[in-house]
């Protein structure tokens, strides 16, 4: 998908809310007053509303603090320290202001106070900000990510990627291939068909890439002009070798017309593949280098195959 889709496509999406309070009237004023203009959850303990966070993934938790055994502090620090939570926006609702509660909570990640008895204007203008904050902050880490002209990930998601399939592969004592792609003879065809021509043709080579390696953990992103890399997690040499060989055939399959190529009349990319176990003796930075060999041997050895 383009950022500009991208954008689009998610600016329409309506707001996850998560209530928590164990007393039943308080959930039933919030959800009147939101019920609108949010998705709305619902949760009676802190118990609850840790594992709502985790099955729907709200964006905002409207946090009450004297609940019995687990209390409102203790779910925020929980929410807090849990990497898949620790982003959902936590607003405290509490019975009266109290500055030490309110410093406390704010201590512990809360980004906002709202106070009982529940006055309508200012609840919905507080959650609204921050649902705001929450799109947008969300958009901006999903941009940062991705390749401005063909949409796939970017360098910058490659190589936080990498150093966690690494340790996950080295954990489980699984392989893990890398493989190197370069289009052929690229300089030509920008120079023959012009450099607006050659960024469609690498959306177009960058989307069938996508289109080839596609298990959810797999990871396709752009590593430089006209150079595209893919990790791919529990794969050893034979299966990477194997998707290369995909991809290499998907692209000459796309029939984009490259008449100053000297190796086809077509568009083509050359593939270098490799494959490791990660040890303590190894780096991933080597594993890189090792495919990055491989893409040189298949440049050298006349491009438009695979050197696994
Ligand atoms: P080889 O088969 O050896 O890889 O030859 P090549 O011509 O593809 O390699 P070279 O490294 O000489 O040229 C890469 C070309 O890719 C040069 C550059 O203009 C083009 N390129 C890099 N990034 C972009 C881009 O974002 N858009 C366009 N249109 N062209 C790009
Ligand atoms: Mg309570
Ligand atoms: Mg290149
Ligand atoms: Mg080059
Ligand atoms: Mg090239």
């Amino acid at each position: 998908m383009f950022i500009d889709e991208y954008i689009s496509g998610v600016a329409p999406v309506k707001g996850k809310i998560l209530l928590v309070d164990d007393q039943v009237v308080n959930i039933k004023i919030l959800h009147q007053l939101l019920q609108d203009d949010y998705d709305i959850f619902m949760a009676r303990d802190g118990q609850q509303a840790i594992d709502m966070c985790k099955k729907v993934n709200p964006d905002i938790v409207l946090l009450d603090i004297e609940m019995p055994m687990m209390n409102g502090f203790d779910v925020c620090a929980h929410l807090k320290n849990d990497p898949d939570t620790e982003d959902i926006a936590i607003i405290f609702v509490s019975g009266h202001f109290d500055e030490e509660k309110e410093v406390k909570g704010f201590q512990l990640g809360a980004v906002d106070f709202i106070h009982k008895p529940i006055n309508p204007v200012i609840t919905k203008t507080r959650v609204k900000n921050q649902i705001m904050l929450k799109s947008q902050t969300d958009l901006l880490r999903t941009i940062a990510l991705l390749d401005a002209l063909t949409g796939v990930a970017n360098r910058r998601k490659f190589e936080q990627t990498l150093p966690i399939c690494w340790l996950q592969c080295a954990r489980d004592k699984h392989p893990l291939t890398i493989i190197m792609l370069d289009i052929d003879f690229f300089k030509h065809f920008n120079d023959n068909y012009g450099h607006a021509e050659g960024d469609r043709c690498l959306r177009i080579v960058a989307q069938k890439i996508q289109d080839t390696v596609n298990r959810p953990y797999d990871l396709v992103a752009r590593y430089g002009g006209e150079e595209f890399i893919c990790i791919l997690p529990n794969t050893d040499a034979i299966g990477g070798t194997y998707v290369a060989q995909q991809i290499v055939d998907s692209i000459l399959s796309l029939k984009i017309t490259h008449e100053n190529s000297d190796v086809s009349d077509f568009v083509t990319i050359s593939a270098g593949v490799a494959t490791i176990t990660p040890r303590g003796d190894s780096s991933y930075q080597d594993l890189v280098k090792a495919a990055d060999k491989q893409l040189y041997l298949s440049k050298d050895r006349g491009r438009n195959r695979v050197i696994g």
